[in-house]
């Protein structure tokens, strides 16, 4: 794993070669990816994944299309995706923070959120916010 910082990298070729592009937690639309300093659009092959994350890949802009999560560093995405990713989110699926708050957020296309309150929390308020604008309140 060449990941210096952040929850995961993508790669341009297999085998994490290639150009990259470093990311952390959050939503990388098309416009993110194809930027000058970014891997492309329908270009990444490869990519790693921090343990305690996932990364969900669209092949579609706006996180439509075909999705894949993967939890793991992944030297090939599959010809189904292979040069077709245009969307990315980057969730941590592990979270012990002092909101209380443990569980995993799918900001996928139906903006779904699950949180389960740890023992010793009672009612918290917290938000979500997702990419699309949609917000969760719970
Ligand atoms: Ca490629």
């Amino acid at each position: 794993m060449t990941l210096t910082s952040g929850a995961a990298q993508l790669f341009v070729d297999e085998n994490y070669a290639g150009a990259s592009m470093i990311l952390a937690e959050g939503a990388y639309n098309i416009e993110r990816l194809d930027a000058p300093d970014a891997v492309g659009n329908d270009t990444v092959s490869s990519l790693t994944v921090v343990p305690g994350y996932q990364v969900t890949v669209y092949t579609d802009a706006d996180f439509g299309g075909d999705s894949t999560t993967f939890t793991t560093d992944t030297p090939y995405v599959g010809d189904d995706l292979n040069d077709k990713i245009s969307s990315v989110v980057v969730v941590k699926t592990t979270t012990a923070s002092s909101s209380g708050f443990t569980g995993a957020a799918d900001l996928g296309g139906s903006s779904r959120a699950l949180f389960q309150l740890e023992a010793g929390f009672t009612n918290t308020t917290g938000a979500l916010q997702g990419d699309t604008g949609s917000t969760a309140l719970f």
